[in-house]
């Protein structure tokens, strides 16, 4: 009799959960509705179950082993696809650990959405200790476009909606959502539920310039003798790939991409002044930035390397007004999205004779040519140990031989040389660094990747950069991710041979221990691994995974002694009288 009874309620109770609907399934919904199919994640009180309930509804979930790279692939995620990522996380560790990627993708100019859970409001107000208790929404704030905490389930379809727009609109950036967990066992009808959901409609409207602010461009451009194009990723962004090349192309103007602008235009193409950076950053008269901010990535705009002081006159294209005027004055600001921006000016252009003089073309694709081929030859060489040169050389052939190929690259000599060397051919195929220059976000960026194109990547990783998220070769493993990871093994930052200045056993800060084989790291979650010491053996394991799309990890040994301190950056680092008294080895600019 009592089993019969017992059995009786739990029928009501399946028949009564048919007509609700709950918190968790609501945000599971809300996303849905808005095209968000995937979640980074990493599970624990009180999401565990969301992250289930959401592959139960179709959704796909990749759980990560640990925060900061849940929340950068997010961010990648954001960057490829412009619909915001979402990552989430657990509470007050979890969820600082998913912030560093958030603050980066707000300096990055990327979408997405951090999705962490947390503790009741009122024991976090009275600070009553709770288990992993942390006034989060207030913490996230300083670090994001956005922050907002649902305390209600019939909220959830206005929130996600205002996250979604938060993010996308104008200049894109991370967006914090707050989710305290008993908010997602709360309960309404299913009904009342489903009409509670937000599609968000034209999340980021298209921005066009004013015709005022167009006919000031023209006017700029007309009087450049010695034009340039800088191209951002912003622009990279945008997808109006087709309006930027056909501007650049009916200009005629020399173009300079910046690092993940690379590709919107091949960097082989007759016009891209990269090997030319310093004579067209120095000697052009006007410059064209199109999404891209003149931060110190471009010196602000000043010193040497720029040329004259005040020589130059710049039309800036850029979705966020304020951006204008940041380091140098804007001659034209051209307030608006890059395709619009490109389409407007290319219809006023018509019959302007805005052609550059023939010489300053010749004289850039000259200067070029000639930097190329001095490269060239550098990159042939077959020196054991390997440097630089030898092994990028190989992998810019391999790119060359299979341009859909995205490349992640990371590190300080391994990210600059790779950068200058390994030529770009579709737009969106290099995620690295970005404007921060953060390690680390190599392996998420190579998850997303694959994930959200469904293409094989190639992550060059310096290997400290590739320390700082090593442990996501399992995740590769796991998802059978077709991420192919070469590591350039030079022992260490920036170089491997560093001594310790106090004469003590320990290393120096800068070193690592020798030959470390993290070839077997992958091997441990069976992958593929391969120690190489020559750019054949480089070539041989380079092609074998680029052909499988099985996870590899190749270890390239590299001379200790071949980088350079800090890169291409080297003279960012402070310096002191004092330290140059003290220590003979200390860096003098
Ligand atoms: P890079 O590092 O490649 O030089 P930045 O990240 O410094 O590029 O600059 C990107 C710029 O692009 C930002 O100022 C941002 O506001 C702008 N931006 C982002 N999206 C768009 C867009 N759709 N149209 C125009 N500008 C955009
Ligand atoms: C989150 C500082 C910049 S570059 C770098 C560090 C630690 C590593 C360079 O060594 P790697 O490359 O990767 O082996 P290579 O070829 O020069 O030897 N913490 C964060 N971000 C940054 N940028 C640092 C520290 C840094
Ligand atoms: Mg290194």
């Amino acid at each position: 009799m009592a089993a019969t009874l017992d059995a009786e309620i739990a029928d009501e109770g399946r028949a009564d959960a048919g007509q609700l609907t709950d918190g968790f399934h609501l945000l599971i919904d809300a996303l849905k509705l808005n095209g968000i199919n995937t979640i980074y994640n990493v599970p624990g009180i009180p999401i565990t179950d969301l992250g289930r309930y959401a592959q139960a509804q179709g959704m796909r979930v990749i759980s990560f082993r640990h925060e900061q790279h849940a929340g950068y692939a997010a961010s990648v995620a954001g960057f490829l696809t412009k619909i915001p990522g979402v990552c989430m996380t657990v509470s007050a560790p979890g969820f600082l650990n998913g912030l560093t990627a958030v603050a980066n993708a707000t300096t990055n100019c990327w979408p997405m959405i951090l999705i962490s859970g947390s503790s009741e409001r009122e024991i976090v107000d009275l600070a009553q200790g709770d288990y992993e208790e942390m006034d989060q929404l207030a913490i996230a704030r300083p670090f994001c476009k956005a922050a907002y905490r649902l305390t209600y389930a019939q909220d959830i379809g206005i929130a996600v909606a205002r996250a979604i727009r938060s993010a996308v609109s104008g200049r894109p950036g991370g967006v914090y959502l707050d989710i305290p967990g008993a908010m997602m066992g709360q309960t309404m009808d299913a009904e009342e539920g489903k009409k509670s959901l937000v599609k968000v409609i034209d999340p980021a409207p298209r921005q066009r310039p004013s015709a005022d602010a167009i006919a000031r461009a023209i006017e700029v451009m007309k009087g450049a003798e010695r034009p340039l194009i800088v191209i951002g990723k912003g622009a990279a962004y945008d997808q109006s790939d087709d309006l930027v090349r056909e501007l650049v192309e009916k200009t005629g103007y020399p173009f300079l991409p910046m690092s993940m602008a690379k590709g919107i235009l091949p960097d082989t193409h007759p016009q891209c002044a990269a090997a030319a950076r310093s004579l067209v950053l120095k000697d052009s008269d006007v410059v064209i930035m199109m999404g891209a901010r003149i931060n110190w990535l471009l010196s602000h705009g000043k010193g040497r390397q720029w040329g004259e002081p005040g020589a130059k006159r710049f039309v800036q294209i850029d979705i966020d007004a304020e951006e204008m005027d940041s380091n140098v004055e804007i001659a034209a600001p051209l307030v608006g999205d890059v395709g619009s921006c490109a389409a407007a000016l290319l219809e006023a252009m018509e019959g302007e004779g805005i052609a550059p003089p023939k010489d300053w073309v010749d004289q850039v694709h000259s200067k070029a040519e000639t930097n190329m081929e001095k490269m060239s030859a550098r990159l042939q060489n077959n020196n054991v140990p390997m440097d630089y040169h030898a092994a990028l050389g190989v992998l810019k052939q391999a790119i060359t031989d299979r341009p859909d190929t995205i490349l992640v690259n990371e590190g300080a000599n391994t990210l600059d040389m790779a950068r200058s060397i390994i030529n770009v051919h579709k737009p969106r195929h290099r995620i690295d660094v970005g404007t921060w220059g953060v390690m680390g976000i190599g392996m998420g960026a190579a998850i997303a990747a694959a994930v959200e194109t469904g293409k094989q990547v190639l992550a060059v990783e310096g290997d400290s950069a590739f320390g700082f998220c090593g442990m996501e070769v399992e995740t590769i493993c796991r998802y059978k991710l077709p991420v192919c990871i070469v590591i350039f093994n030079n022992n260490g930052i920036y170089k491997g041979d560093g001594e310790n200045w106090g004469g003590g056993d320990d290393p120096a800060t800068t070193v690592f221990v020798d030959d470390a084989r993290y070839d077997l790291m992958m091997e441990a979650f069976g992958g593929e691994g391969a120690w190489v010491k020559t750019p054949d053996e480089l070539r041989q394991a380079v092609e074998t995974a680029l052909a499988s799309g099985k996870p590899t990890l190749i270890n390239a040994a590299i001379d200790p002694s071949a980088g350079k301190e800090s890169g291409n950056i080297g003279n960012l680092n402070p310096q002191s009288v004092v330290a140059q008294a003290l220590y003979p080895q200390a860096s003098k600019i």
